[in-house]
């Protein structure tokens, strides 16, 4: 008889001489232990997005007179919106709703280093935005606003010229009725640019790198919009398809005016965008399909593409998925999609346009290990409480 079977043999004679009772509340007391130090590593691991920097509550515009703007601080809605639910909770009152739109579309861009491709993307967005929601009314508030637009620019910590890059964007195009037209992904060589409203581009400049989470999750603190819609700064998304994600979120809206339509790229799997992806890339994008499915409740799970950069949301729904958010990388997605889910506010996804922009600074293993980390990590985080939702 080996050694290994005699130590077996021993601990199942100790074990069966423990009396019963001596056991059961051994075993209660390690299961206790187990998850009560399974729970403070999460807490210890599970991420806590830092609060802004003073700087960061400000942005940066192009004033009439072609000049810099100093730095103006950003209207917050969430920072009323936090204001008036202490007081609800104090006087045990209902819960705040959001302040009103002022306008009609809020654009929010991540910008990490985009000094290359950031122009082509803001010339497609302003031609599209421009012509179909126009000038806003200054002043005019409520619901049924349907004029007027803004782009929030988040540069997440970039180190390169992108803050310069967005305000000689919109100084160029401010200040002259015929701009210089920029290049973009859909049209390398324009014929003609957009003149925009003073002040309708607006640069945030995040002091450290967040992530694309972290940036995004900061613009939407401040729009203004009847309708937000973040939108990745390479200008892979067809912006003309903004119309269809307001069309489709209006299908979906519940009384409270909640609803979430996501840009999905669904429809180009097998096509010669996709195919042309590296064979690693299009095999971690099905692991992470599987992962997402096996991981995430039933309405988040159903979503065909999760990752897809151009995503809108409904006034009304900031409240239930913004002060609620914790990821700060590219899994972050996947958290406001569980929020939503969460809060009962009914997603649909539309297909849009979407093209293969060079220039893509995700790290496809590092990155994708990164998310299935933070997956797990969100996940763990909400079944055993340490992340808070609506
Ligand atoms: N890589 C990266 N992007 C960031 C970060 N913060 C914001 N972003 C922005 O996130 C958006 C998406 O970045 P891309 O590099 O195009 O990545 P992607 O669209 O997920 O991947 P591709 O499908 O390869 O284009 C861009 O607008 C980036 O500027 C960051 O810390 N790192
Ligand atoms: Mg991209």
């Amino acid at each position: 008889m080996d050694s290994l079977t005699v130590l077996a043999q021993r601990t199942v004679a100790l074990i069966q001489d423990i009396p019963t009772p001596t056991l059961v509340l051994s075993l209660v007391i390690f299961a206790f232990v187990l998850s009560c130090s399974l729970y403070f590593a999460l807490v210890l691991v599970a991420p806590v997005p830092r609060p802004p920097h003073r700087s960061e509550k400000a942005y940066l515009t192009i004033l009439p007179d072609g000049n810099r703007s100093e730095r103006k601080q950003l209207p917050c809605w969430l920072d009323t919106w936090r204001a008036h639910k202490e007081l609800a909770q104090e006087k045990r009152g209902t819960p705040p709703g959001i302040e009103e739109a002022e306008l009609f579309m809020s654009v929010v861009v991540p910008a990490f280093n985009e000094e290359e491709r950031l122009g082509g993307m803001l010339e497609e967005a302003v031609g599209y935005l421009q012509s179909e929601y126009g000038n806003a009314h200054e002043g005019e508030k409520g619901i049924g606003k349907a004029k007027g637009w803004e782009i929030i620019i988040v540069s997440d910590g970039s180190t390169d010229s992108t803050v310069e890059k967005a305000l000689e964007f919109a100084r160029d195009h401010q200040l002259s009725q015929h701009p210089m037209p920029i290049p973009g992904p859909r049209s390398p060589n324009p014929t003609h640019s957009t003149h925009i409203p003073h002040g309708s581009i607006r640069v945030v400049v995040l002091e450290q790198n967040r992530g694309k989470g972290g940036a995004v999750t900061h613009g939407m603190r401040h729009v203004r919009g009847q309708y937000i819609v973040f939108a990745d700064a390479d200008g892979a998304s067809r912006f003309e398809d903004l119309g269809k994600l307001v069309e489709g979120c209006k299908t979906v809206e519940d009384r409270l005016g909640r609803g979430v339509a996501i840009g999905s790229r669904a429809h180009l799997v097998g096509s010669e965008a996709v195919v042309k992806r590296s064979k690693l890339r299009n095999f971690l994008m099905h692991s992470f399909h599987l992962l997402l499915r096996l991981m995430t409740p039933p309405a988040t799970a159903a979503v065909k593409d999760t990752q897809c950069g151009f995503k809108l949301f409904s006034r009304a729904a900031l409240p239930y998925i913004i002060p609620y958010m914790h990821c700060e990388g590219w899994i972050f997605d996947v958290e406001m999609l569980m929020l939503a889910e969460s809060a009962n506010i009914a997603m649909v996804e539309v297909a849009i346009g979407w093209k293969e922009v060079m220039g893509s600074k995700l790290n496809v293993i590092w990155d994708s290990l990164g998310m299935a980390w933070g997956l797990a990590v969100l996940r763990a985080s909400w079944a055993l409480g340490v992340y808070k939702r609506a």
